[in-house]
């Protein structure tokens, strides 16, 4: 091989190692298809890539450097198409992991949720007492026996008592078993220890206990409870807010009756039937609080007069609403809550 021959090979394995080198450089670079795409035509293109003019150099060289030329442009040919299939799975991975984006779309609609209907109860009835002039407030659900039990007079050998109706927390042995409060009307007393009378207070919250749920019972209830302490007061004002509250609650005129009831912190004291759309349904319980409740508290008896009730909210609910069964309240099937 002449030395122009052997100088023309060397050139033209230079610029087969350019072309390589360039190629690795820009596909490395190349993020999508069309970047791929530019990169092939300009290295690997049929009319005018960078390989299609190198193989016309290697048509130009000497007859003696020709096979070597050869053999070099197959590499570089054979390089540069790995280059390009190795770029190619790369960018087709990620694309593919990437779900498209069409910002021109409009945005994906979250399920909007709205208010449960026992909690929406337990704001309009606040609302409505509200506008009677009763304070709403809250209380503990844990309790001690003072004010679950004995401050409403409930006394030790009392069946309300007894472990198989209620959720003690602590051993039954110990001196103040803590226990869930099964009833809102511990806050009745909570109130009336910390404040002086005249009182006009709501209270709506959550009350256990261990009876089988059925269609008007369920372990985990809510109740409203409410007190008016009052000079004056009588069962005639009582009756009068509790029909108020119906009326506005349920809508039309509804009837409110009452049944002689006992309960230890009333005196007298009566069951609370609303009738509504021609029935009757027992919606909880009320009275004058009873003297030995104002004593226990501080209150003096002879002065002091008022009335308290307690009602089911998971029942006045289900009367607004046409429910059957209060159960449906708390199965969280979104078919039934949606209705609301
Ligand atoms: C009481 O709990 C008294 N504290 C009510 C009261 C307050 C009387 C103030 C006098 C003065 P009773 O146990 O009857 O009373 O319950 C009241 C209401 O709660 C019932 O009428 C009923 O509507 C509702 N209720 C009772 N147990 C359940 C239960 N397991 N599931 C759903 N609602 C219930």
């Amino acid at each position: 091989m002449t030395d122009v021959a052997a100088t023309a090979l060397e050139a033209f394995r230079t610029e087969l190692e350019r072309l390589q080198r360039d190629a690795a450089t820009v596909l490395a670079a190349a993020v999508d298809e069309a970047a791929i795409e530019a990169a092939r035509i300009e290295f690997a293109g049929a009319r005018s890539g960078r390989l299609k003019a190198a193989q016309k150099l290697l048509g130009g060289l000497d007859p003696a450097a020709k096979p070597e030329g050869g053999r070099l442009f197959n590499e570089a040919k054979a390089a540069v198409a790995a280059l390009l299939e190795v770029a190619q799975e790369r960018v087709g991975s990620a694309e593919e992991s990437l779900p498209p984006v069409d910002v021109t779309l409009p945005g994906e609609i979250l399920p909007r949720g709205h208010m449960h209907p026992i909690t929406r109860t337990i704001r309009q009835v606040q609302e409505i007492m509200g506008r009677l002039g009763f304070e709403s407030v809250d209380g503990p659900e844990v309790e001690d026996q003072w004010h679950n039990f004995e401050a409403l007079a409930i006394s030790p050998e009392h069946p309300a008592r007894d472990p198989l109706d209620n959720f003690y927390l602590s051993v039954a042995q110990a001196a103040d078993p803590l226990l869930l409060r099964s009833q809102t009307s511990t806050v009745q007393i909570r109130v009336m220890e910390s404040r002086e009378p005249p009182l006009r207070i709501v209270s709506l919250g959550r009350v256990y206990r261990p009876d089988t749920a059925d269609a008007t019972h369920y372990p985990m209830f809510h109740q409203v409870e409410g007190l008016l302490i009052e000079p004056g007061t009588t069962m005639a004002h009582l009756k009068s807010v509790l029909r108020l509250f119906a009326s506005s609650f349920l809508g039309g005129d509804v009837h409110v009756r009452f049944r002689p009831s006992f309960f230890p912190f009333t005196e007298p004291s009566v069951e609370v039937d609303m009738e509504w759309g021609g029935r009757w349904v027992e919606m909880g319980g009320a009275g004058m609080v009873d003297p030995a409740v104002l004593a226990a508290v501080g209150y003096d008896p002879d002065v002091v007069t008022g009335f308290a009730f307690g009602l089911g909210v998971e029942r006045i609910a289900a009367r607004r609403y046409g429910v059957d069964d209060i159960r449906d309240f708390y199965r969280n099937d979104v078919r039934f809550l949606r209705q609301f």
